[in-house]
């Protein structure tokens, strides 16, 4: 039995701060600001997929050279979006290589002239290997989809009055590899007596559609030469006043002031600093509370950093607003704590496709989905499989939706995915996910995988090596990752500060006997429990369902079973809830794409709501129980 001690963040938040790894560079969200400009690429690219044998061609040829319509016929592809479902030619639904992207731009004219002014290409996420050329000039690569990759181009678009006009061409590629995040393999198949010469398939371990390309949005901003690079805020609370502890990083000067104001939501200043590095006292603070938690929940402040910097041009001023919500997280061996109190995550699990635009981020389709999650009540979601866009993040912030923020560490599942490089691979995408995420106070936990192979001991070491990084990235919050072994094999849990569970009986197991739900699940939480004394989240629980099929007694695939097996699951969940099971999190919020299969109709349809976002029964249910959490809490003066 693994024994361990309750940790408070909380207590120790300060004292942890100074032993944060340093992570190389900033990735601070491009707002505008007095000294910061942006505009936005996003609209109708050209695109091409290279459908050649090798699919090289464009290297071969130096597609990035010259416009890409010259060198054969392109089509229009909206950005952000998936390439997948957007035109009629099947091929390109999955296609598997280099695709390639063009985009015109012109630039105002201060930003090519003035040489004080930084200008900087930012590409929220390209799905999975990126190669990036500014008017033929090779400038950036990336390995990863699903996070932001920048480079400064003012030295391509500084270099003579002509320069005002840019070329930008982005060649994407999404093969996974064993080495890749999430990992994949290629299998060429060569019986040629089924299949063509060349013939190859790309198997990938994990349940949702791998869409590609350009799906957040590409941008172009600005900085002065000397600049905020970037900011890092922990937040801790003594008696009645908030901490909040800032680290700021310039870049471009050494020879600068920094000036720390931080105003509360009507804009009044209360409190300043000054230097990289400081604490600023907020006595009476207002904190931030999740949703349904607190009458007033999700108050963010706003800590404005100001830069004046002397460059051989003249002084130059930098400014930057970050929101910052004072908050405490905090484990025990049996509560997952908020500013103290007792949180129960009630919530979701999500993907980000829907419908033509496949992982595309849409507004509509972000407000929506925030519109649902509150009128479902729930509280709380995990960012299942890869990081969500920044957006979504911010609006987890203002609403006060918790969040456990989930790195592509999906379908993990094969013994040689366990490797060296793979391992470096991790750790840097952690530092990616942490760097980018680490101010959001609705992030309350890392997740580094989903449903690793952890029985494996080279896994055990494999896990033990990305939580410790990304405990030394972030003290400030307890890392886990999501298991569906079984609790006397998993070699990764000792290492997690909470322990995340996932299972699907009656579905996966013994399928259409939802009797047996009540007694298996009791044994799952008990013996997992036994064994650890660490809080548990149901992460995952769920069946499929077909909106529209019905059948009384419940047979499965039908809103009544999917009902029901909620049902059961909850008579446990509420036994368990005032124990030592912090949260709940069903699969899934909506129904979602997945590659295609014969246990799959059109996509996985666990959601409790379909993809077009509307209500299954199963949603109502959900709603009336999430409420009626909502109100316990609230009741019990927590
Ligand atoms: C779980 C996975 C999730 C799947 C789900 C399912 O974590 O990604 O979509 O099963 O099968 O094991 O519906």
């Amino acid at each position: 039995m693994a024994r361990r001690t309750a940790v408070a963040w909380a207590a120790l938040g300060p004292l942890l701060w100074g032993c944060a790894l340093a992570l190389q560079g900033g990735m601070l969200y491009p707002r505008e600001s007095p000294s910061r400009e942006r505009k936005e690429l996003d609209g109708l690219w050209s695109f091409r997929a290279d459908f050649s044998h090798n699919r090289r061609r464009g290297f071969e040829e130096q597609w990035y050279r010259r416009p890409l319509r010259e060198s054969g016929p392109t089509l229009d592809m909206p950005v952000p979006s998936s390439f997948n479902d957007i035109s009629q030619d099947w091929r390109l639904w999955d296609f598997v290589g280099w695709v390639w992207y063009e985009r015109e731009v012109i630039l105002p004219e201060r930003w090519t002239q003035d040489l004080s002014t930084r200008v900087v290409l930012r590409i929220g996420s390209a799905h999975a290997y990126a190669i990036v050329w500014v008017n033929g000039v090779d400038t950036l690569e990336h390995e990863g989809g699903y996070l932001p990759f920048e480079a400064d181009i003012s030295n391509l678009v500084q270099v003579g009055p002509l320069s005002s006009q840019l070329r930008i061409t982005i060649a994407i590629n999404n093969t996974l590899t064993p080495t890749t995040l999430p990992p994949g393999t290629i299998q060429y198949l060569t019986d040629t007596s089924k299949y063509p010469k060349g013939y190859f398939v790309q198997n990938i371990y994990f349940d949702f559609f791998n869409y590609a390309g350009l799906q957040r949005s590409v941008l172009l901003y600005t900085t002065p030469t000397a600049y905020i690079d970037d900011i890092t805020v922990t937040t801790s609370v003594e008696h009645d006043s908030g901490l909040v502890n800032y680290q700021i990083s310039v870049k471009g000067s050494n020879l600068f002031e920094l000036e720390v104001r931080l105003l509360d939501a009507e804009n009044k200043l209360v409190a300043n600093g000054a230097g990289t590095q400081g604490q600023l006292k907020v006595p009476g603070a207002r904190l931030w509370w999740p949703y349904l938690m607190h009458k007033r929940p999700a108050y963010l402040y706003s800590l404005e950093v100001r830069l004046t910097a002397q460059m051989s041009l003249g002084p130059v001023s930098d400014f930057y607003t970050l929101p910052v919500g004072i908050r405490t997280v905090a484990v025990t061996e049996s509560q997952f704590l908020i500013n103290g109190k007792p949180f129960y995550f009630h919530g979701v699990n999500k993907h980000e496709d829907a419908d033509i635009r496949g992982k595309g981020f849409d507004w509509p389709l972000l407000v929506k989905d925030f519109n649902l999650l509150r009128w479902l009540g729930a509280n709380a979601f995990r960012t299942s499989h890869y990081p969500y866009a920044e957006e979504v993040l911010q609006m987890c912030d203002r609403y006060g939706i918790v969040v456990i923020d989930e790195c592509p560490g999906v379908g993990l599942a094969l013994p040689q995915f366990f490797n060296n490089v793979s391992l470096q691979n991790h750790m840097r995408v952690m530092e990616e996910v942490v760097r980018r995420d680490k101010n959001h106070p609705a992030v309350v936990m890392w997740s580094v995988a989903n449903e690793p192979a952890s029985h494996l001991e080279s896994a055990g070491y494999y896990l033990k090596m990305v939580i410790t990084h990304t405990k030394a990235l972030d003290p400030s919050r307890p890392v886990t990752f999501v298991t569906n072994s079984n609790y006397a094999a998993d070699k990764g849990a000792p290492y997690v500060d909470v322990i995340c569970l996932n299972s699907y009986y009656s579905w996966y197991h013994d399928y259409g006997h939802l009797e047996l739900i009540q007694q298996q699940l009791t044994t799952q939480f008990e013996s997992w429990y036994k064994t650890y004394q660490k809080p548990i989240i149901q992460s995952e629980y769920g069946a499929e369902t077909i909106v529209g099929f019905h059948q009384d007694p419940p047979l499965m695939f039908t809103e009544e079973y999917q009902k029901s097996l909620l049902e059961q699951y909850h008579v446990v969940l509420d036994q368990k809830r005032r124990k030592y099971v912090v949260g709940e999190l069903i699969w899934n919020f909506a129904d979602f794409m997945t590659e295609q299969s014969p246990t799959r109709v059109l996509g996985n349809k666990k959601g409790v709501f379909t993809r077009q976002r509307q209500p299954k029964s199963a949603a109502f249910l959900l709603r009336e129980r999430y409420w009626k959490i909502a109100n316990e809490t609230r009741n019990s003066k927590i």
